[in-house]
């Protein structure tokens, strides 16, 4: 039985459900979705929400944005899948106006974002072997301690959060790991000449959104290139305008040697992932030696270029910085004694909450969703705030309204 206590009928009946048939892999916030549109989501008991989620960045560009929705469907009834047995006459349209787009050479299409992160590693490995000259099979990939790249098996190798790894072992062979924000500790990894990649977020964001001190990425950028490392940015949550500008490396002029992108690649409609590279990397896989069934389908080609050309088209990279400015301006000012941080970047924002009561934060969201705001605690006593990059400032100034009246009745 799921806690019914206090719950509308309605929304106990789709818990219960859940509960019974689905797996219990998720601890979610006790709301039922049914209908969302820009920055606002409702339950099915008709209340409107704020979403301060936005499905993971998924939703950069708003829940259900026109262009995008009328560009699904207008291809949805004309063709979706043709597998790569065959080309479609979108492929090719796609993977010129992402590269271009980004200034890569190829890009390579998948669907989740930890299968791009997978394609990554799988490029990295291969290139370590034909081109640095690493031994088969010695390769190594580098990754920071409390790195996020998704659930599968190699993903897991790589994490800190026993939470993600704990009894799922064997464990992939081949991976190391420093402290994020530490170029003494990266240089110190980098010494073994059998090290292909660096894989690292811009701004950690399961970790409880970390930002990294000014520079980190410009050292990371030139110690690859001194090793012969490829630098591997996991662009998945921090790209598409999330942190105020297209990519989160772009504030540090960083160019990355592999680029993983996914979430809002498709603005939420359905998994869109990519991995961009120049030939020198790229080329060395061959016809044959990797891919997807849906990697690259029509469908997903015409709505990633439409969910591309929306984040430009509406400028939410420069409304995320503002938006962002403002929002943590606004938080730092509310002077909570329980919030002990604010940081992020852009629209990627958390707050530490400060606070006796190990369930405070959670506590807290349940209360956020009671006014009307709907945000999810992470890490125990953190809080992330990252709305729909279309937020405007009477919003943002409703919403720090309505963490502020939350806030105050848990203090004292
Ligand atoms: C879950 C957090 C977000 C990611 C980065 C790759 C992936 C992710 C930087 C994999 C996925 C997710 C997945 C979701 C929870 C979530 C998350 F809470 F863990 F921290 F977004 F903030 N790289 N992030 O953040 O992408 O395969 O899922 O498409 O429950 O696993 P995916």
């Amino acid at each position: 039985m799921v806690q019914t206590q206090n719950i509308p009928a309605k929304t106990a009946h789709f818990l219960e459900l859940e509960n019974q048939f689905g797996a219990h892999n998720y601890h979610p916030i006790p709301v039922v979705l049914d209908r969302g549109e820009d920055i606002f989501l409702w339950d099915v008991e008709g209340k409107k929400y704020y979403d301060f989620l936005s499905g993971y960045s998924a939703v950069n560009q708003g829940h259900c944005h026109p262009r995008i929705i009328a560009r699904l469907i207008e291809q949805a009834q004309r063709l979706t899948l043709t597998s790569r047995a065959f080309h479609s006459n979108l492929l090719g349209e796609y993977a010129e106006y992402i590269t271009t787009l980004f200034d890569y050479d190829k890009v390579l299409p998948m669907n989740t974002g930890v299968e791009a992160g997978e394609t990554a590693v799988k490029l990295a490995r291969r290139w370590g072997y034909v081109k640095k000259g690493i031994a088969d099979p010695e390769a190594r990939i580098v990754f920071a301690r409390g790195n996020f790249w998704g659930r599968t098996l190699s993903a897991i190798s790589s994490s800190t959060d026993p939470v993600s790894y704990k009894l799922f072992g064997p464990y992939m062979p081949g991976f190391d790991l420093v402290d994020y924000n530490s170029l003494p500790a990266l240089e110190m990894a980098l010494q073994n000449p059998n090290v292909a990649a660096f894989m690292v977020e811009p701004i950690q964001g399961e970790a409880g959104v970390v930002v990294p001190d000014e520079g980190y990425l410009r050292g990371v950028r030139a110690l690859c290139t001194q090793y012969n490392v490829l630098m591997i940015a996991d662009e998945i949550q921090t790209g598409l305008c999330r942190t105020g500008k297209m990519l989160a490396v772009d504030h540090e002029e960083v160019r990355p040697d592999i680029l993983v992108l996914g979430k809002a690649l498709s603005g939420g409609v359905l998994p869109v992932s990519a991995v961009l590279a120049d030939d020198d990397i790229m080329m060395n896989i061959k016809p044959g030696e990797h891919g997807s069934t849906y990697g690259g389908n029509p469908l997903a080609c015409a709505v990633a270029m439409e969910a591309l050309q929306v984040l430009q088209d509406e400028k939410m990279g420069d409304n995320a910085e503002n938006m962002g400015a403002m929002f943590r301006k606004a938080m730092q000012d509310l002077q909570s004694p329980l919030i002990s941080t604010v940081r992020g970047k852009g629209l990627l924002n958390a707050i530490v909450i400060n606070h006796s009561n190990p369930e405070a934060a959670w506590d807290i969201c349940l209360q956020l969703k009671e006014n009307g705001l709907l945000a999810k605690p992470t890490h125990g006593d953190k809080i992330r705030f990252a709305p729909p990059l279309t937020i405007q400032p009477a919003d943002i100034m409703q919403c720090v309204d309505i963490i502020d009246s939350t806030l105050k009745k848990f203090e004292g």
